[in-house]
């Protein structure tokens, strides 16, 4: 399915794109069952409960244990924040929701799944991303679900992709998948249409030196003084389930907590261009036995 002129000039004016029905309910529907199936499959006894915390959660709180840092070439857990009661001097931290209600995401290698790996290489999606034009030969990265669980699904601060997955020049796309409806009652995505034409990637997450992750400036790269949150102009990107949203790797964007009593299921991975260089500092790194697919 090739991007009609319209699309790409909404693409390029915004910094993102709102695919309804890209993907059938048949098909929307196998990637659902089989994240429930995954979900199910999870054993919390023999997992470091891990949690995704981010920016939301405090400053300098972003994930960065092994589990997290080794997780590029894996289908590992990642939990909601809420879900762990921490350790305390006599208890060991424990969850407190059912294990499947419990994660946060599931990643970072998800294309090694079958169900995901054949719709994320498949050939709609090299045609989509061939006619976008933003990328000579598209990698594929960072393939995940994210849950956004009922009552406890946690926030995605304001951000820009390019910042996570690092290239010179930046390069990442974000292909995200509604697996079921997306609301603004239970935490669909918010856009600030055309940050992406202003918002300058000046930092960069990277392993810090001393373990864990960090932000370090891009050298050479003014840093931005907006305070994008605040701006006027965003916009709720609710979409129904089998919907594909592109994401420009600088547009900023962001995603609330889920108050609801429903789960808002995605899948997502992202695109990054093989000619460019992709930071060796960057916190998610291709192995020997996994480099990044190659989409086209
Ligand atoms: O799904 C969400 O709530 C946020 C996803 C996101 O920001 C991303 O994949 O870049």
């Amino acid at each position: 399915m090739a991007l009609t002129p319209a699309q790409l000039s909404q693409w390029e004016e915004e910094g993102y794109l709102v695919l309804p029905s890209f993907f059938s309910q048949a098909e929307t529907k196998e990637m659902l069952d089989r994240t429930h199936a995954l979900l199910s499959s999870f054993d919390p006894t023999t997992h470091p409960l891990t949690r995704f915390t981010t920016a939301a959660d405090g400053p300098n709180a972003h994930v960065g244990d092994e589990y997290f840092l080794n997780s590029g070439d894996k289908i590992r857990f990642f939990l909601e924040p809420g879900a762990v009661t921490p350790a305390t001097a006599t208890e060991p931290a424990r969850l407190n929701v059912p294990a499947d209600r419990s994660v946060n995401k599931i990643g970072h290698a998800l294309l090694l799944d079958p169900v995901f790996g054949k719709y994320t290489l498949g050939d709609r999606m090299t045609e989509v991303a061939k006619s976008l034009g933003a990328h000579k030969s598209a990698r594929v990265l960072q393939s995940m679900v994210i849950c956004k669980q009922p009552r406890i699904g946690g926030e995605v601060p304001c951000h820009n992709d390019s910042t996570f997955l690092y290239t010179d020049p930046p390069s990442a796309v974000g292909c995200w998948i509604a697996l079921e409806d997306c609301t603004p009652q239970n935490g669909c995505l918010s856009f600030l249409p055309g940050s992406h034409k202003t918002a300058r990637i000046s930092s960069r997450f990277v392993r810090a030196s001393g373990g864990g992750t960090t932000f370090e400036p891009v050298p050479c790269v003014k840093p931005n003084e907006e305070d994008w949150d605040a701006l006027p102009g965003w916009k709720e990107a609710p979409c129904t389930a089998g919907t594909m949203v592109l994401i420009h790797g600088s547009v900023m964007h962001r995603s609330p907590p889920n108050p609801s009593n429903r789960t808002r299921i995605i899948y997502t991975f992202h695109m990054v261009d093989g000619e460019c260089v992709y930071d060796e500092k960057n916190w998610l790194q291709p192995t020997p036995e996994m480099p990044f697919a190659k989409l086209f």
